[in-house]
């Protein structure tokens, strides 16, 4: 049987107002989509627990994961980017399948947590994928992977709405903090 542990970790949700980042917490957290939400006011935190297993290790880690939901405004990013970001251990770096602008903004949101919290574990995660066959889309697979690449992360596509991928998506973000962390060998693990 799997060593358990316990680990915590802070992650922070970045990107422009209205991409979603709310309605993904919530999917994660309670996995229900609510049509109406409360806009968020500088940040909310949230916490989500569960089970990330390492079987080359045998070992099986409870995350507690502290989850920042920052509200979209430049100006109080700016402001309070130190609060915000400081301990962050991995980003989901949300953008709206919708609208182009929004990925081109991710470049500055993650510089944003790499000066306060170092290069940390990121991932790129293009939301409303629901919408895909609804509008035009602007921008392609190609956009998607030269921007993630820059920062070494991976990416999927999203739904708060219908929830695909949204799991997923925290889950392996979790995996990934977990894998640096023991590659670096500083990992806290408390049994
Ligand atoms: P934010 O926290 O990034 O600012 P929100 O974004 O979570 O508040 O979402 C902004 C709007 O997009 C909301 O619509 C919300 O319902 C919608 N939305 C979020 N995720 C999805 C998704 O995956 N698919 C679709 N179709 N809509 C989504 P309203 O109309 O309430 O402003
Ligand atoms: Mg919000």
């Amino acid at each position: 049987m799997a060593t358990e542990y316990q680990m915590k970790s802070k992650v922070c949700l970045v990107g422009e107002a209205a991409v979603g980042k709310t309605s993904l917490i919530r999917r994660f957290i309670q996995d229900v989509f609510d049509d109406k939400y409360i806009t968020t006011l500088g940040a909310k935190v949230s916490k989500k627990e569960f089970l990330v297993e390492v079987p080359e290790r045998d070992l099986s880690i409870n995350m507690d994961m502290v989850i920042w939901d920052i509200m979209g405004e430049k100006g109080i990013r700016d402001l309070l980017r130190e609060a915000f970001f400081q301990g962050a251990q991995g980003i989901l770096a949300v953008c709206d399948l919708t609208r182009y602008s929004t990925l081109r903004e991710l470049d500055d949101w993650i510089q944003s947590v790499y000066n306060v919290a170092g290069d940390v574990a990121t991932m790129y995660v293009i939301n409303k994928v629901d919408l895909k066959d609804e509008i035009m889309l602007l921008f392609g697979e190609k956009e998607i992977e030269m921007a993630a690449q820059a920062f070494d992360a991976s990416y999927f596509y999203t739904s708060a709405k219908t929830g695909e991928n949204v799991q997923l998506a925290f889950q392996t973000l979790a995996d990934e903090i977990v894998r640096r962390n023991l590659k670096a060998d500083v990992i806290k693990l408390e049994p």
